[in-house]
């Protein structure tokens, strides 16, 4: 059994985390998301979301399968060839991987909207502050006059000029009702989500079923070396990508291990 089991109870910095602890990436997911509780980003639920997603990670190796990487590097290419890409962030987003978050936006040039589903101005005006100290300029979300259709009125909360006129959505750890409804009015969707059989991936035009933390700088890489790229040559890459044979290889590997 290895010296480091558990995160130290009395860890106050993510810093403190033994970087050689074989579980090191989850111990420090697990830390974001409670020190997000704590300053009242995340939701309590959260950490509900995040053991679950843990277990799929657990699952499929703590690692970015090739499937993945190609829907990463499709969604790179989606975003580039959007006119009016939004990014979507909730409690655990911007827990996990606000500045990340912050760079994706700024190589693909899409705006950040806060869009909760447990949503309270406190809690707005927190992720909202928190993504401006991770140098976001401007973000979206936080009057949301506008509303998404068929959907109960504060998750449905949305700004007209961002998410509601969106061409395509990045909607990570979304759950599946908003996702459908998003679909529904007809938005080019990218969720990120580590379990496939998920409502949101299966309906998502590029499913991303991958750890958050991997996920997003693998996604700003591919942007920057595709930043030159033609419109046909990103056309092509979104066209090559498999949306099906993705999520079959993500459930394939969580059933059946190598
Ligand atoms: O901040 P709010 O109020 O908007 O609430 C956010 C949560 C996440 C609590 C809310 O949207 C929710 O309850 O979501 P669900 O229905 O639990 O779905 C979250 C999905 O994200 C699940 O399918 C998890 O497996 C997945 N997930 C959790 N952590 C990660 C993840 N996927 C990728 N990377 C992760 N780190």
């Amino acid at each position: 059994m290895s010296d480091y089991e558990t995160v130290p109870a009395e860890v106050e910095d993510e810093t403190e985390i033994p970087t050689d602890h074989p579980r090191y990436t989850d111990l420090v997911t697990r830390h974001r998301i409670e020190a997000g509780v704590e300053k009242g980003i995340t939701h309590l639920q959260g950490m509900h979301a995040e053991g679950r997603g843990s277990a799929f990670d657990y699952l499929l190796g703590e690692q970015t399968l090739e499937s993945a990487a190609a829907a990463e590097r499709a969604a790179a290419a989606q975003l580039l060839l959007a006119e009016d890409p939004v990014i979507s962030i909730n409690g655990n987003v911007a827990a996990l991987v606000p500045g990340e978050m912050v760079d994706l936006a700024e190589a693909v040039d899409a705006d950040l909207e806060v869009n909760l589903f447990n949503r309270t101005a406190e809690r707005i005006t927190a992720i909202a502050d928190h993504l401006r100290d991770h140098g976001a300029t401007g973000v979206k979300g936080i009057e949301a006059t506008a509303r998404i259709p068929n959907l109960d009125h504060q998750r449905a909360r949305v700004d007209a000029d961002g998410i509601y006129a969106a061409d395509v959505v990045l909607v990570p750890l979304e759950d599946g009702d908003r996702a459908e409804a998003l679909e529904a009015m007809g938005k080019t969707e990218i969720v990120i989500d580590l379990n496939p059989l998920s409502r949101s991936p299966q309906v998502a035009d590029i499913p991303i079923v991958d750890n958050i933390v991997r996920a997003v700088p693998n996604m700003t890489a591919h942007a920057d070396s595709l930043a030159e790229a033609s419109t046909a040559d990103l056309e092509a890459i979104v066209e090559e990508f498999d949306r099906e044979a993705a999520l079959e290889d993500a459930e394939h590997r969580i059933r059946n291990g190598l």
